[in-house]
């Protein structure tokens, strides 16, 4: 394993986001292609938001 820190990089992927504050956020590959979709869920509201990579 790497003994180096992990660096991360903050990066907007929607300036306008629907819903409310989301309080969850998880990072899956919800399509199978490789590549990390994200998944946010705010607690009042009753649906939740779905970003697919399409980079
Ligand atoms: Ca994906």
């Amino acid at each position: 394993m790497n003994d180096r820190p992990l660096k991360f990089h903050h990066q907007v992927i929607d300036p306008d986001p629907p819903g409310r504050q989301h309080d969850i956020t998880l990072v899956a590959d919800l399509t199978g292609d490789g590549r990390p979709d994200i998944i946010g869920k705010a607690y009042a509201d009753r649906h939740v938001d779905v970003w697919f990579n399409e980079t």
